[in-house]
Formats: structure tokens, sequence, C-alpha cells
């Protein structure tokens, strides 16, 4: 009696200390986002995101495979950059992830997808949505929300159909994602018949437009399309206002269609001329979203940005492959993903044969009163 109270005392200790008890077994999840430089609160809200669901299911006491589960979240910073993408994604595939939460931008997310795949482990990204991820059909590579193609050409016919304008400048940071999106809108848009008056370049490091600005004012565009995150764009916005070019309508992506653009634009009216496009529903209209967004702002007052709710499905989905396989194991469970009918806080999810998302939804928000307005 008295062994047996001091054995059930040493596994309490061993849990409070992190260690697994014989009977458990630890599943590390693996994690990748730009956790330092600007994009660091993209990468904080997407990694709260898969931190909340590993919370989530720990809290569910779950046994695959005859052995109790503990998942643990192994978080890499890949700092936007595709060579530190590349560095995390073997560092992940070394620890034996299970399976991995990412990337977030699509030029860190591409170039890592090759890694997973050589390794043999499983990626969900709900963030990276330019098209070339899925083209090499890995096995291992999954999107849970719409990709480039969809939302550039979907832009488009916003900005021509519902807007009515008729022309345009076009503006991308040279990144996979702003680079990409850019050329989908750009074509989209001249098949239309809208005018493309002028197009820039500039990083994803910027943060003075003025030259850029102040050549396309001269071309007196109806609308500017911007290719790139909010980090630029905020300072983008601030400085079209400080030239005068109050008029013009301006377009982007999900990477610019967040909270903190708000803060970030400091007041500059022209916030109010942003007409964004995301790659899944508005958080009111996901199936578990308003409730899941009461319990993510209670656990990080302040930090939602736009990716977390995708995040905690991109973890919920491989937990549910694992549970469907009865298997953590890689290589027993990564074809349960494609059969996945996974009904998740953002979405049901399914996947067509490449990986991309079956039907992914699309919304278009634009910002009044310094608030994040969902048009459709
Ligand atoms: N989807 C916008 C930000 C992430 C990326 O695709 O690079």
């Amino acid at each position: 009696m008295q062994l047996n109270l001091k054995l059930s005392w040493m596994a309490v200790a061993a849990m409070a200390a992190g260690v697994a008890t014989a009977q458990e077994q630890i599943v590390k999840i693996g994690h990748v986002a730009p956790m330092s430089g600007p994009q660091a609160s993209f990468g904080k809200d997407h990694e709260n995101g898969a931190r909340m669901a590993v919370d989530d299911l720990n809290a569910q006491n779950l046994t695959i495979g005859g052995k109790k589960i503990r998942f643990e979240l192994m978080a890499e910073d890949d700092a936007a950059d595709p060579k530190q993408g590349t560095a995390a994604a073997q560092k992940l595939c070394d620890a034996k992830v299970a399976g991995v939460v990412g990337h977030l931008n699509s030029g860190t997310t591409i170039p890592a997808s090759k890694v997973y795949n050589d390794c043999g482990i499983p990626h969900v990204t709900g963030a990276s949505t330019n098209p070339g991820l899925t083209k090499p059909g890995y096995k291992t590579t999954y999107r849970i929300i719409a990709n480039d193609n969809a939302l550039g050409a979907g832009l488009a016919v916003y900005a021509i159909d519902t807007l009515k304008l008729k022309t345009v400048a076009v503006i991308d940071d040279r990144t996979a994602y702003g680079q990409g999106l850019a050329e989908v809108f750009k074509k989209a848009a001249a098949a239309k018949g809208m005018k493309v008056v002028d197009e820039q370049f500039t990083t994803d490091k910027a943060t003075d437009f003025m030259a850029i600005l102040t050549a396309i004012k001269g071309k007196k565009p109806d609308a500017v399309f911007f290719g790139g995150m909010h980090t630029q764009a905020a300072p983008m916005l601030r400085q079209m206002e400080q030239l005068g070019m109050a008029q013009v309508k301006y377009f982007g992506g999900d990477g610019i269609c967040t909270q903190e653009i708000i803060q970030l634009t400091a007041g500059a009216k022209t916030l109010g001329n942003v007409i964004c496009g995301e790659g899944g529903s508005s958080i009111a209209k996901m199936p578990g979203g308003l409730e899941w967004k009461r319990r993510y702002d209670a656990k990080y007052p302040g930090q939602f940005q736009i990716y977390s709710p995708y995040t905690y499905d991109a973890a919920m989905l491989l937990v549910d492959a694992m549970k469907r396989a009865n298997s953590v194991d890689p290589k027993v469970y990564t074809p349960e993903l494609l059969k996945a009918q996974f009904k998740g806080v953002t979405a049901n999810i399914a996947f067509e044969s490449n990986g991309e998302m079956k039907n992914p939804a699309m919304t278009f928000s634009m910002y009044k009163d310094g608030k994040k307005v969902s048009l459709n």
C-alpha cells in the first residue's frame, strides 16, 4: 500500500515536471512561423492557434495505439526567411515531430515542403496561399484556405464589377506571396479590361514608399493593388494620405487583412480605402468561429490577427488523422489526411488529391470607423 502510494506520487511529480510516465507517450507537433522581425505579430497569432489546439487536445486525455498521448508543441522561428525556413524544417525532421503546423509565409513553406516530403512528415498550412505550394504533388503537403488564384481573381472581379474601377497601379514586395498574388490580380484585371497603368516593386522590409507612390500618383489610377503584408501596407497607406491620394482604393490579400493594420495606420483615413480578401469565412460565419474567438481572446488577449483559427484547425486535423489511423507514426497516419472529413472551427475540411482544400470560402473586408467589416 505504502509502495503503491509512493509510485503514484512519483507519477504525479514526473507529469508536473513534464516527463512522460511509463504509460504515456509524448508526441511532438512542430510549428513554424516568423516569431522575430517585422512579421512577429503574425507569427505569434499563428503559434497561439496551434498552442491552443495542443492544450485542448491534452485536456481530452487521448489514447492512440493503446498509449495515453500527451502533445507538445515544438515551435521554431523562420523569421519569414526561406533559408531559415528550411533549417527549421530540417530541425523538426531531426527531432522526429509527428506533424507540422505551418509555415506562415509562402516563401518559407514552399522550400520547406520538400524537406518535409523527404523526411516523410506531413505539414498543414493555414496561411501560405501561393498556388505553387501544391504543384509538386507531395503527399505530405496540405492547405486549409483558398489559394491566391482564387483571391487575386476574386479581388479583380470585385474591383471591376462591383466598384466599377477602370485603372490600377500594382505594387508587390517580391516575395513568393506578394509577387504571386499581384501576378494573378494583374492577369485577371487585364482580362476583364482594367488598365494596369503602373507596376512598382518594393521589399518585405521597406517602410519608405514615397518614391514609388509619387510615380504612381502621376498616373492617376483609380486603385492601387498591393501584393504583400500589412507591415508594408500600413506605412504605404499613411504615405498615400500624406501625398493626397485619399480617393485611391487600395486592394490586397490576406496579408493586409489583419487587426494590426488598424493600429499601424495610426488614424490615416486611407485605411477606409482598403478592400482585402482572405481565403476563408469571416469569424462570424465559421462553424465554430464566435465561441472559438471568445476562448482565444480570453487566453491570448489582444493578440488576434488572422491565421490562428486555421492553425488551430491544422493541429486538430493532424490529430484527427492520427486517431483514425490509431497511430502517431507519420508513415501510418499521413494517408488518412487525404481522406479527412473534418468538422473544424473554420470549416468542414476535406482535400483534393493535391492537398488543396475542397471548396474553400473567400471573404472580402473593408475597414470602417477603425473596425474590420466583412463585405460578404
Ligand atoms: N497568405 C498571405 C501571407 C502568407 C503567405 O502566403 O506568404
